[in-house]
């Protein structure tokens, strides 16, 4: 298909479909004390809840062409990056739930996955994970390595002071630097028209004197070829890039909003195109792969995610002696 790799393509379906049935599983799990009146601070997995089904193909397309030398930096929406960056399954999930066995000992939460072993780091504020890539891509220019820094972004964020000065210097200073910026047309509820003043943000890389390039309807497989060649770029010294992907955000901005500022019927006219059961039939159809074998591919992939979260519920909270203990008062 298109001279990808077949390992390459079996990985993004793995990954993509790994990250699907992750979010699937959490948001009936975040509804648990939920329910019947929805209370945010209730039930084992309090706070807000984003989830990125639809989105995958943005983390997939570009992780792919990355080690666990690169950096990724992501944001609130984190987990289909987490999932993609090799980030610890059963941690990752036990760190959701609060508990002592998760990446930060349960301080974290959902916002804040952290995995120094494979460079994987997140966070709540609204762009402020790419000035923390352009950070790495400058320390690893100064170390002489060929590791890249990638920042995953939603397209509000690209409205941020942040996305603008860090351009500006990963620009000036020739980084290797990559954002992706993941367009689901929505920030919150406000759609994207009405936020940014051109429809693509990757022609802002004109600004910059650096590249751009656009991948439309939510498409692994573009992404994937657009993405290796910003990374090889950013790998021989060519300088960063903006990569924008139109992408879908099935789910509310966050578990509980009530949608009241979108069509209802957007969703179900985004779900019939949806790329993990669009990749699957090409697969089948290129004969990389039979019907049988994506089938236990699948199984594989919900063993895994069901054993993380047995995992994660399973583990003990920390004791309230160590509140203070791992953070910064
Ligand atoms: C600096 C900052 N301002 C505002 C917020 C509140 N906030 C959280 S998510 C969000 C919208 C982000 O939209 P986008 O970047 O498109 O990402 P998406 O939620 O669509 O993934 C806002 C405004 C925040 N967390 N940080």
């Amino acid at each position: 298909m298109d001279n990808i790799r077949k390992k390459d393509l079996l990985w993004m379906y793995r990954v993509m479909k790994t990250s699907r049935c992750f979010e699937e599983r959490m948001e009936k799990e975040y509804l648990e004390g939920k329910q019947p009146i929805f209370n945010i601070g209730s039930g084992p997995v309090p706070g807000e809840m984003h989830l990125s089904n639809g989105q995958e193909p943005a983390a997939a397309g570009m992780i792919v062409h990355l080690t666990k030398n690169d950096t990724v930096t992501a944001t609130h929406r984190p987990h289909h990056e987490a999932i993609a960056k090799g980030v610890d399954l059963n941690k990752m999930t036990a760190e959701i739930y609060g508990k002592k066995t998760g990446l930060s000992k349960g301080k974290g939460g959902h916002m804040h996955l952290f995995d120094p072993k494979v460079k994987f780091s997140c966070g709540g504020i609204v762009g402020a994970g790419i000035p923390h890539a352009v950070g790495a891509a400058l320390a690893n220019k100064k170390r002489n390595t060929n590791w890249v820094a990638v920042a995953f972004i939603g397209e509000g964020a690209a409205n941020t002071g942040a996305f603008h000065e860090s351009l500006n210097l990963a620009a000036l200073w020739k980084l290797p630097f990559i954002v992706v910026v993941e367009d689901n047309s929505w920030a919150i509820s406000v759609a994207k028209e009405n936020s940014t003043s051109v429809p693509f943000n990757c022609t802002r890389a004109k600004a910059y004197d650096i590249n751009g390039y656009y991948v439309k309807n939510n498409d692994p497989v573009e992404m994937y070829k657009v993405s290796k060649e910003a990374v090889e770029r950013a790998r021989n010294d060519e300088g960063p890039s903006i990569i924008e992907i139109k992408t879908d955000r099935y789910l509310g901005h966050f578990q509980g909003d009530p949608e009241l500022y979108r069509n209802k019927k957007e969703v179900p006219s985004l779900i019939k195109k949806d790329p993990i059961s669009k990749l699957r039939k090409r697969l089948i159809k290129a004969n990389y792969v039979t019907i049988e074998e994506l089938d236990t591919v699948d199984s594989l992939i919900i063993k895994e995610v069901n054993t993380a979260y047995e995992f994660a519920k399973h583990s003990k909270y920390p004791e309230p002696a160590e509140a203070l203990e791992d953070v910064f008062c």
